[in-house]
């Protein structure tokens, strides 16, 4: 094998590689499991950055976490473990038993022998220890998944509203104000939702973030102008995420942040090749009716013997991505930045879509279950179609997971295994978007 490469450790966009050259720290580790990517630079580089990863300790965090510190990237996670403290809010755990994160950050070192470091910070409210942090840990990049990210827990009373603006929009701010006080060129990549669009899709595909229009301005003719695509979000979680979009737009053009905005679908399946390692590194199921996702929470049910919880008619059309795929799109974000002074880069981070009802008699078919009809708790779209470009990842060398029998029920089984850890009465969606709408309780159930 060939002397590996290694970088000396400039911004992430002028990062210069050479031949045998010496660096400091994880810089000289080579970049061992590209997953399933076709060859990309960083890949061809070995280029190892140092990554601070917001949320890390949360469904998506924790598997990105170990995927790019298992490439040889620095990582190191800053988490205020607020998502556990909701667990013992709602009194509904995650199916399968994590590990409290010294546990989880010390498995991982015996397994990979690979260092992760930790910091416990409200980045939505400890401005000075994050600005600390980054003036410290100098990253070339920030990866944002720090927010509360449950549309339904969002939506159970003012105070859960309030928590949830508070929260989510004050660390997206947070961020971005002392990334530009520290002076230091560090793209963030920020994890969005598929939801800012809304699910309409007006008769066309939903373009990657921005939309060509032309406006008829009478007698100074036709105008031709790119604008960010017009928003419609279905909660006030989604509506944190529109109010974070404006928020990059803006810090974008003022002070050249480098931002890639990444409007992800629905995540289903749970484990990662990283995080099946060992049993201490086992990723969060989330299956109660809060936070939940659909199709998990499908398989869920059906791993129990619950009835499947299918929210009005199921017409409902939305966006899925597998947890794999989330974690390779992060990589390809992290090794694709935009430019200083690009506009944010949007990508839709997303494989396939899905009607709800289809999901559900699929399930059905594979596993037995019984599909119910419940009422809707949210005030959505009974039927709806949609449509969506995802070809910035797919350029870029992804090669989607799609929705298979193999891995459907690879995630039953996950469930199964831990069948006994389920409370039955966490199961029905009971935050109710308005007085008007009823909890998607099942006959027969409480
Ligand atoms: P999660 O709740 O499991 O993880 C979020 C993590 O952020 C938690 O560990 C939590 O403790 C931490 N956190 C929250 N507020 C914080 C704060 N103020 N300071 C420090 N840490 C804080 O959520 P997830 O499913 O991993 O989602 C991560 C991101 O991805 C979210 O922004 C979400 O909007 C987005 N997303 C998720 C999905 C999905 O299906 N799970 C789909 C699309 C987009
Ligand atoms: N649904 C059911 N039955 C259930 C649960 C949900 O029919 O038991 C329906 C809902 O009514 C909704 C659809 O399934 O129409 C999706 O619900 P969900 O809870 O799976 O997804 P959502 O609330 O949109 O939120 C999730 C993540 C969020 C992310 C979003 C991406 O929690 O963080 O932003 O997916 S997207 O949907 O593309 O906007």
């Amino acid at each position: 094998m060939g002397a590996p490469l290694v970088v000396e450790r400039q911004s992430a966009t002028s990062i210069v590689c050479s031949l045998g050259v010496a660096v400091s720290g994880s810089a000289q580790r080579r970049i061992s499991d590209s997953g399933n990517l076709r060859g990309n630079a960083f890949e061809e580089r070995r280029v190892s950055v140092k990554i601070a990863v917001l949320g890390g300790d949360g469904f998506c965090g924790w598997p990105a976490s170990l995927h790019l510190s298992d490439l040889g990237h620095e990582v190191v996670i800053v988490d205020n473990l607020s998502r556990r403290r909701i667990d013992e809010e709602l009194g509904a755990d995650s199916l399968t038993p994590i590990a409290p994160i010294d546990e989880r950050l010390a498995a991982w070192r015996e397994v990979s022998g690979n260092e992760i470091g930790f910091e416990n910070i409200d980045v939505a409210q400890d401005y000075d220890a994050l600005l600390a942090l980054l003036q410290r840990f100098q990253p070339d990049t920030v990866i944002h998944f720090a927010e509360q990210r449950a549309a339904p827990y969002s939506m159970k009373s003012p105070a859960h509203k309030r928590y949830t603006v508070d929260n989510n929009v004050n660390a997206t701010h947070n961020l971005l104000a002392a990334i530009v006080e520290s002076g230091q060129d560090i793209h963030v990549v920020h994890l969005g939702t598929m939801g800012v669009y809304g699910y309409g899709t007006a008769g066309m595909k939903i373009p990657e973030g921005y939309l060509d229009v032309q406006v008829d301005a009478g007698e100074y003719g036709t105008v031709e102008q790119q604008i960010l695509y017009p928003t419609n979000p279905g909660s006030i979680y989604h509506m944190t995420k529109v109010l974070d979009q404006h928020l990059f737009a803006y810090y974008a053009k003022n002070d050249e942040l480098r931002i890639t905005d990444l409007h992800q679908g629905i995540i289903w399946g749970t484990n990662t090749p990283q995080t099946l390692r060992d049993e201490r590194l086992v990723n969060r199921f989330d299956y109660d009716g809060d936070y939940g996702t659909v199709l998990n929470r499908f398989l869920m049910q059906a791993a129990i013997g619950y009835p499947l919880t299918v929210h009005g008619t199921g017409g409902q059309t939305r966006a899925f991505i597998h947890i794999r795929d989330m974690a390779r799109c992060i990589q390809l974000a992290v090794e694709n930045p935009p430019a200083r002074g690009e506009r944010v880069k949007i990508f839709n981070q997303m494989t396939e879509t899905h009607r709800v009802r289809d999901l559900a008699e699929l399930i059905g078919r594979l596993t037995g279950a019984q599909v119910q009809m419940v009422p809707n708790p949210r005030n959505e779209s009974a039927e709806n179609e949609l449509h969506v470009v995802n070809d910035a990842f797919l350029d870029l060398g992804l090669e989607p997971t799609k929705l298979e029998e193999g891995l459907l029920v690879e995630v039953e089984e996950v469930a199964k295994k831990y069948a006994d850890r389920a409370d039955r009465s966490k199961i029905p969606a009971r935050s109710l978007w308005t007085a008007r709408q009823s909890e998607g309780v099942p006959q027969g159930q409480k």
